[in-house]
């Protein structure tokens, strides 16, 4: 009667209740902390609106972030307002609330068929737990086209926190150059699994990938070439700032690292004073490594390191600086230590605190240098004994470059074959003995280049396996588990295809 009446007398229609869905059965990867469902939904429509509270710039763009996520898909052409109160029903509404235990990046988010409400005690927290909704719409929300409804969201009140403040992932852009475009994209895709750090290998034997201006031929020359002999490049300091900021605006930080006195080819062949011999050496191609060395006895050598480090740290909001340090098999011993502590103080000097790979514990740590293992869980332990925390990513489980097994066309297997189920199966905070949990800073997966040198050949060696070392920096270990895990992780496989991501799809994993 009521819709028959309608034109007549402006009777609204009578909504249909709510179709009962279950929180509980999504599959949120990152696990969260604690999911209550209640068996009813939300659905998104035409009408509905994203609110964020008055007052801020910061939340009106994490707002427009999610918006332009949602117009493409749903072609309901959102549009960011701000509300001191809860608005209307039908909306989406992100607001900040004063709560310690959700930290910088935690946010409770609860679900009737009224309102989706995001919260949390900082900007950073709203930011993840968009996250958190894209995943809980349905698959086709990642696609860059207009699709069909309905648009719901299982109703209840999600918690979550993360364990590990610190939770990356690699390029090695100085194997093979990848573009601002490619860098763009992946800093997209670790987003969407609520990681904040992305370490950029910014300099290897094969090449240099960043402008400095007091050195100009490190790049012009240094950056000519690639792995495999291919025109290489590098980013200019506008370009990297680009990309610095663009992952500012998803709360992720960059940490640049310049791979020394080992992995410097690309710098010796562009400038021959950096030689002991004062020759510069021929730009490399290959695959070797631990061939090369900066001349550590020369003061060239700590004015050329200060000058880089000055840029990097004007160009680098984030806090941090890494130093490589790596197989620096022909720097001996006696050179490396003193080297190392020197270097270290270079970079606190500019105002970073420093990262370097395992080897660098072999030197005398300074205060707030943070060790990532990748091979020696000796260098671990003494990085810890020297009062550092320690940064994970153990080659034989976390190095994406590795197979997943002897068919994989790319990669490589020097540290182990790493399938899906194995690149999760492990606990950051019992690895090393005597390194617990609160000797560990985070987890990092590398992805190193030699092998690869298009964006979906990187895409494939890092998905599926990302999702769960996000899941392994975010979650409790007692709350993980594999045989539950791939569940989630094949309800995904919809979710890459809309994202457009080239996976591979074990055979581990029940791909939906
Ligand atoms: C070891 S891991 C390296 C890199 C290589 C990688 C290949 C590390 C600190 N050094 O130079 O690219 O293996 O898997």
């Amino acid at each position: 009667l009521c819709a028959a009446l309608l034109t007549f007398m402006g009777c609204a229609p009578k909504k249909a209740p709510p179709i009962s869905m279950d929180l509980a059965q999504e599959s949120i990867i990152p696990i969260p902390v604690s999911i209550k469902a209640t068996n009813s939904s939300f659905e998104l429509t035409d009408a509905s609106e994203i609110y964020v509270q008055t007052g801020s710039e910061e939340l009106l763009k994490i707002g427009q972030f999610l918006a332009d996520k949602l117009n493409p898909s749903t072609g309901f052409d959102f549009t960011v307002k701000a509300s001191t109160a809860i608005p209307d029903d039908g909306n989406i509404y992100l607001s900040l609330k004063k709560d310690a235990a959700l930290g910088d990046e935690g946010y409770t988010l609860s679900i009737t068929p009224e309102l989706v409400h995001l919260e949390a005690n900082a900007p950073a927290g709203l930011f993840r737990g968009v996250q958190t909704i894209r995943q809980l719409l349905p698959a086709k929300i990642e696609m860059s086209s207009k699709q069909e409804g309905p648009w719901r969201m299982a109703s209840g009140t999600i918690n979550d926190v993360p364990v590990y403040a610190f939770r990356g992932a690699m390029f090695d852009v100085a194997r093979h150059f990848f573009s601002v475009e490619d860098t763009k994209r992946y800093i997209d895709l670790i987003a969407a699994y609520k990681m904040n750090v992305m370490h950029l290998h910014l300099s290897d034997d094969q090449g240099w990938r960043i402008e400095i201006k007091s050195w100009p031929k490190l790049a012009e020359h240094g950056g000519k070439t690639q792995v495999g002999g291919g025109k290489g490049g590098y980013y200019t300091q506008e370009q990297y700032k680009d990309i610095v900021q663009y992952a500012l605006d998803r709360y992720i930080t960059i940490i640049p690292e310049i791979d020394m006195p080992g992995h410097t080819n690309a710098a010796l062949a562009a400038y021959p004073e950096l030689n002991c011999d004062g020759k510069a050496r021929e730009l490399y191609t290959g695959t070797e490594v631990g061939f090369s060395t900066l001349c550590t006895q020369n003061e060239i050598t700590y004015k050329f390191i200060d000058d880089v480090m000055r840029e990097l740290a004007a160009m680098t909001p984030g806090p941090y600086i890494h130093i490589g340090g790596d197989e620096s098999h022909v720097t001996k011993k006696e050179d490396y230590i003193p080297f190392v502590n020197r270097v270290q103080n270079i970079v606190l000097k500019h105002g970073k605190q420093v990262i370097g790979w395992d080897e660098i514990a072999l030197g005398t740590l300074k205060k707030g240098a943070f060790v990532q293992h990748w091979a020696d869980v000796d260098n671990a332990v003494n990085a810890v004994k020297q009062g550092s925390k320690v940064l994970m990513s153990p080659a034989r489980k976390a190095y994406m470059d590795m197979q997943y097994d002897s068919t994989t066309k790319w990669g490589l297997h020097w540290a182990a074959y790493i399938e899906v189920d194995s690149a999760y199966i492990w606990d950051p905070a019992t690895l090393a003995p005597g390194v617990t949990q609160k000797d560990v800073l985070g987890i990092e997966a590398p992805l190193w280049s030699e092998t690869v040198d298009q964006i979906d050949e990187v895409e494939y060696m890092v998905f599926p396996r990302l999702p769960g070392y996000a899941e392994i920096g975010w979650s409790a270990a007692s709350a993980r588990n594999w045989g539950e895990y791939k569940k989630r992780l094949g309800a995904h496989g919809p979710r890459f295809t809309a994202m457009g991501i080239n996976y591979y799809p074990s055979k581990l994993v029940e791909w939906k």
